[in-house]
């Protein structure tokens, strides 16, 4: 059984085993949610990215989180920059979400937080992302036994709940 939870704030202060962060392709720090997980986990989070990059649009590679302990690992995945939706963006942002689980399930992960991949810099539609984010996760077979969905505003907490809305909690 897995539950689905929605959460307002910033996602490194989550006491959860993994934390998946919104990458780009070279794993080295950048801007966003993946700026401010840098920064919490420290200068060895890139060199441990640096050492496994790239990672393709769409696939997920983990690190040990370093400095944001209690988190034991840093779930890197790439969304897709949003092209206007038609370039395969959806099934590689679905992608995303069912590899972090699955790297997740290979490292034993219960407890895992997502932030709103692809929805800042990347530009994905904050509405359809939630949607899929939810139903690819329901739909996903893993071991995790909770996932928090970690929004950084109010719009995007909204969407989100309307997501899991459609979509009941616990699949
Ligand atoms: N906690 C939770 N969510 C956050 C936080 C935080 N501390 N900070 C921002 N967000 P983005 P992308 C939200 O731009 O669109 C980076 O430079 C943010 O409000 O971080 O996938 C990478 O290196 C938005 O809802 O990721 C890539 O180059 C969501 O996180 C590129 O940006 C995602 O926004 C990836 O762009």
């Amino acid at each position: 059984m897995t539950a689905i939870e929605v959460a307002l704030g910033d996602i490194t202060r989550e006491r959860v085993d993994a934390v998946v962060t919104a990458a780009n392709e070279s794993l080295l720090s950048g801007g966003g949610v993946d700026g401010a997980i840098h920064r919490a986990a420290g200068p060895e989070l890139a060199e441990a990215g640096a050492a496994i990059a790239p990672c393709a649009p769409g696939d997920a590679k983990a690190t040990p989180a370093f400095g944001l302990a209690p988190v034991k690992y840093v779930i890197h995945t790439v969304g897709p920059i949003w092209d206007g939706g038609a370039y395969g963006e959806a099934e590689l942002l679905a992608s995303c979400y069912r590899r972090s689980l699955a790297v997740a399930d290979e490292l034993g992960v219960r407890r895992i937080a997502f932030p709103a991949i692809a929805t800042g810099v990347y530009g994905y539609p904050p509405g359809e992302a939630a949607a899929i984010a939810v139903r690819t996760l329901r739909e996903t077979r893993t071991g995790v036994e909770l996932i928090r969905l970690v929004a950084f505003d109010e719009e995007t907490h909204e969407l989100l709940e309307a997501a899991l809305v459609g979509h009941p909690g616990r699949v």
